[in-house]
């Protein structure tokens, strides 16, 4: 490992370009559990059968309740240090761009400045009848199907359930701070859905290292230039560290 994150240092030392790819893992030491975790989300249900158009229509009752259990969850949770540095990093390389599949709304929470949501965020609802999107901080909901007070229609979570097309200007943009980065972290994901798991592939493809950071491997792990075993919390401080220091010899 440290040999590693002084080469990675190296190697950062001259880059000027950086993109950064987060999943469920940079939540998990916060208390947020994952998705596929042995926490995963939500008593016998997977998130794949309640987040999809198809469950909603036949019970919104039910992907509501969900929602708001989460919306609970995340509410009372705090950024951990691994947000942080991803933050902070905003203001060291000329180029930074944050690409997160969470809809937990932490990067945000963090200071992350332009964060590129994927798949929505779960403090955004969006009316089923006239489409308008509004922020709604309510935990507990009151009102479970919430619905638009403008015409009484259904609310539904402004987020990108599984089988929907991710927006395109977001998508258009993840691919391009994809393939315009020198490197690319890719933090906390288990590197399987898509179309986000493909990111990693194009930076590489237009010639960025692949730094990931992760206690498990993924199906990634083997293609990634760097690919630390270890807690994204405990990792990007380490790096960070090194960094700032080097930094610091280099100005003396
Ligand atoms: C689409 C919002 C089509 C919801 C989400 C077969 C092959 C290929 C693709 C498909 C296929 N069948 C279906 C598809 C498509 C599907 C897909 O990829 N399915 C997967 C399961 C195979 N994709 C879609 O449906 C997408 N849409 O394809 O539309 C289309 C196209 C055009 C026109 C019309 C339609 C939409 C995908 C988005 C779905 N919404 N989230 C909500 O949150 O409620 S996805 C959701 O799951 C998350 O956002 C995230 O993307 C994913 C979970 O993955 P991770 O975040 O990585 O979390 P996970 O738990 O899996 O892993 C956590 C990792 O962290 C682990 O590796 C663990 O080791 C690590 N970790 C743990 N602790 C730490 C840590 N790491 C660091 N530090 C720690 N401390």
């Amino acid at each position: 490992m440290n040999e590693d994150i002084d080469s990675l240092v190296h190697l950062l030392k001259s880059t000027r370009r950086v993109a950064v790819l987060t999943g469920a893992g940079i939540s998990a030491e916060s208390g947020v559990p994952t998705f596929r975790g042995k926490d995963g989300l939500w008593r016998r249900y997977r998130a794949e059968g309640l987040a999809t158009p198809s469950a909603f229509h036949q019970n919104p009752k039910l992907v509501w309740e969900w929602y708001d259990w989460r919306r609970g969850l995340i509410a009372s949770k705090e950024p951990n240090p691994g947000h942080k540095v991803i933050a902070s990093w905003e203001n060291i390389f000329p180029s930074f761009h944050l690409i997160t599949q969470n809809v937990d709304g932490l990067h945000q929470k963090a200071g992350s400045k332009n964060v590129l949501e994927l798949h929505g965020n779960i403090w955004k609802v969006r009316c089923t009848e006239e489409g308008s999107v509004s922020e709604n901080y309510q935990t507990p909901l009151n009102e479970i199907p919430p619905r638009c007070p403008d015409c009484g229609a259904l609310l539904r979570p402004h987020i990108v359930w599984f089988g929907e097309a991710l927006p395109s200007s977001v998508l258009q943009k993840s691919l391009l701070f994809s393939s315009s980065c020198e490197v690319m972290f890719v933090v906390g994901t288990s590197a399987v859905v898509q179309p986000a798991a493909t990111l990693p592939y194009s930076a590489s493809e237009a010639g960025a290292k692949i730094v990931e950071i992760n206690p498990a491997a993924t199906p990634l792990s083997t293609y990634a230039d760097f690919s630390f075993r270890g807690k994204a919390g405990e990792v990007l401080p380490l790096v960070d560290e090194r960094l700032r220091t080097a930094s610091e010899e280099r100005k003396d």
